[in-house]
């Protein structure tokens, strides 16, 4: 066997390798000659590192694979062959000591002469090419390039491992029982179906619907892209609804043009929240493989937008080039801790479906660096730059550009079954600073969150913020110092303040921002926070505190909510956004937004259902009311086994 350091390192010898030389003029031979002897050099040294690398590296089989906790729910329960690659890179290991330490050498030996024969392979190929013509290698480049897009043609996707579904219980019919109650649920299901006809009709394929133009519409979430966002979007709610034959047609177009190979430039935040978080919803829902595949495409893609010197990720990436950039309105460069907080959920749910460590590690690391870090006051701020690792302006708030960061480490809890203690108590101290520099009592008696603004307390919430009712009550139960009966409560008095903002309007709907200062109270004050863009964060409250108390009067103000959302907002191409809800005669915005499709109908849907329709022991939502399953090991059924639908 000819070792690469063996190889004679005479030009004397070169001639003998290239008889094609001979037709080509003197100099331009010369050149091609010593050019080959190059090629040839950098070849040898290539696989002498790639042996070097092989025997000295550290053995990482060795190590443990990521020290994160949860990695016994999320990997183990991949079965594959004795010694095969895991999707994520690692080889699997398993059985335990001395057996173990026998087939490993074993395992090592045989990769050791696989490699060795590479070798061998690949220095003959390397010599055979040099012998032949310029012509001759073109050509060949030319097959084996023609070869290579045929086959990716041809095979398509990789499978994905099989892992075992976790139970999904309830996922259709909640029929409430009482006539009146099925009534009103009815009456959301004519409405689903009038947003959903309305866009299939006139913005199919689009990201959402402008139902007076009745035309497509778009915006800068989703860069330039035409992904069907509503679509996506809708998919569960169409599902628990009932509506089979819509869903088939959502599924129909997802097979056959939903395509992530695209040039834009989108929101890493609002692409995991709304199209991962909708995917893998419907996944676990209908059991259509198409779901889960797409939803990996797609998070493979946003991938490289954690490429920053923190691990923080960028808030936009383009899908194509995997270039990532910040808002250029965030403070000092900064991404945004709703943003960058918000991925969580759906990616411990990548991880557990595809064995790949990646996400799960991306997100943890996220986790980790926050931890490390000090907290004005023990509250977090909305930004944080990726390169520097600091703060940006101390703005804190439980409304737009925080809110998500804190559901989701309560729903982090919830998810593994509440054994991520570590989540639930950040989410735990981050609550208790909240509750002592944001949330106040009005002089009217109404309990409101502010805006901490540099040392300094705003005293204004957001429509936004009124989801944090709900949270208040999921978080109820678990929370520390027997305090379960204080958030139910504080639950309770939020819904109340957003029920407030909404009655004290014209049209019954709540604007998107509102003050509790100088005699004002839950009302707007400025022009350009009285729109209402058919947001769900009021109702998704009212459904939490229904679902935790069954006090009636939630139910009531629901449907109170739905009808005037059918009668100011609905046109004859959809559901439209007002622009002042304090006005009789309101103009449209114009954009049936996906959320309306995805969260105020879904929540007001499940308000009307019985409790056995999507359990909250068995299902969390996320932060786009896309439900996910509890994962825990007790809970999940083998492959190929009858999941309970
Ligand atoms: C939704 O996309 C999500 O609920 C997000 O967390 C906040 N904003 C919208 C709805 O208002």
């Amino acid at each position: 066997m000819t070792t690469p350091a063996l190889l004679p390192l005479s030009g004397r010898r070169i001639p003998t390798l290239s008889p094609g030389a001979a037709s080509f003029p003197h100099h331009r031979a010369t050149l091609r000659l010593s050019e080959k002897f190059i090629l040839l050099l950098i070849l040898s040294a290539f696989i002498t590192l790639c042996f070097g690398a092989f025997f000295f590296l550290p053995d990482n089989s060795k190590h443990k694979r990521f020290d994160l906790g949860l990695e016994d729910v999320l990997i183990p329960h991949i079965e594959a062959p004795k010694g095969a690659k895991h999707p994520g890179g690692q080889v699997v290991i398993h059985g335990q000591g001395d057996h173990d330490e026998h087939r490993h050498r074993e395992e090592e030996e045989s990769l050791r002469d696989k490699i060795r024969a590479d070798h061998e392979r690949a220095l003959q190929e390397a010599k055979e090419k040099l012998r032949k013509s310029r012509d001759e290698l073109r050509a060949e480049i030319q097959t084996e390039k023609s070869k290579v897009l045929e086959d990716l043609k041809k095979e398509g996707p990789k499978p994905l491992p099989p892992v075992p579904m976790p139970k999904v219980v309830g996922v259709n019919d909640g029929d409430p029982g009482e006539p009146d109650i099925k009534e009103k649920r009815d009456k959301i299901r004519e409405m689903m179906k009038h947003a959903w006809d309305s866009y299939r009709q006139y913005g199919w394929g689009h990201n959402e619907l402008k139902p007076l133009a009745k035309k497509g519409h778009s915006t800068n979430i989703f860069g330039n892209s035409q992904m069907g966002a509503t679509i996506v979007d809708a998919l569960d709610s169409l599902y628990m609804m009932g509506l089979h034959d819509e869903f088939k047609d959502g599924q129909e177009w997802i097979e056959q043009n939903l395509d992530f190979s695209v040039n834009a430039e989108v929101s890493v935040f609002e692409v995991n929240i709304r199209f991962i978080g909708g995917l893998l919803a419907a996944y676990y829902l209908s059991g259509q493989e198409v779901f889960k595949v797409k939803a990996v495409q797609l998070a493979e893609k946003l991938l490289p937008a954690f490429n920053t010197p923190t691990g923080i990720p960028w808030a936009m990436v383009n899908l194509k080039s995997g270039v990532g950039r910040n808002w250029g309105w965030a403070s000092a460069g900064s991404s945004i801790l709703a943003e960058f907080g918000t991925l969580h959920m759906e990616f411990v749910h990548l991880t557990y479906l595809t064995g790949n460590p990646a996400y799960y590690q991306k997100v943890m690391h996220i986790r980790k660096l926050l931890a490390k870090m000090d907290r004005p006051n023990g509250l977090y701020p909305n930004y944080l730059n990726p390169r520097t690792g600091r703060w940006g302006q101390h703005h804190t708030s439980v409304g737009g550009l925080g809110d998500s960061f804190y559901e989701y480490l309560l729903k982090a809890w919830l998810m593994s079954d509440k054994t991520d203690t570590e989540a639930r108590k950040t989410y735990d101290d981050a609550i208790e600073a909240i509750e002592r520099h944001l949330i106040r009592k009005s002089n009217g008696g109404l309990t409101f969150i502010g805006e901490w603004k540099n040392g300094h307390l705003e005293r204004k919430m957001g429509h936004l913020t009124c989801f944090a009712g709900g949270m208040f009550a999921l978080g109820a139960d678990g929370s520390p110092d027997d305090k379960a009966g204080h958030y139910l409560q504080l639950g309770a008095e939020i819904a109340h303040t957003c029920h407030e903002s909404y009655d004290r309007t014209v049209l019954k709907l709540g604007p998107e921002a509102f003050k509790f200062d100088s005699g004002l109270e839950a009302v707007a004050v400025r022009q350009n926070e009285k729109y209402y863009i058919l947001r769900p964060e009021v109702i998704e409250t009212y459904w939490y505190m229904w679902r935790f108390t069954h006090d009636p009067k939630y139910r009531q103000w629901g449907w109170e909510a739905a009808q005037a959302i059918d009668k100011y907002c609905r046109v004859s191409g959809g559901f439209s956004g007002v622009k002042d809800v304090y006005s009789s005669n309101p103009t449209y915005d114009d954009v049936q937004q996906s959320f309306f499709l995805a969260e105020t109908l879904k929540y007001l849907y499940l308000l009307f259902s019985s409790d056995d329709l999507m359990p909250l022991e068995s299902w969390v939502f996320n932060t786009e009311a896309h439900p996910l399953p509890v994962l825990h090991l007790a809970n999940l059924t083998l492959p190929g086994s009858q999941a309970q639908r």
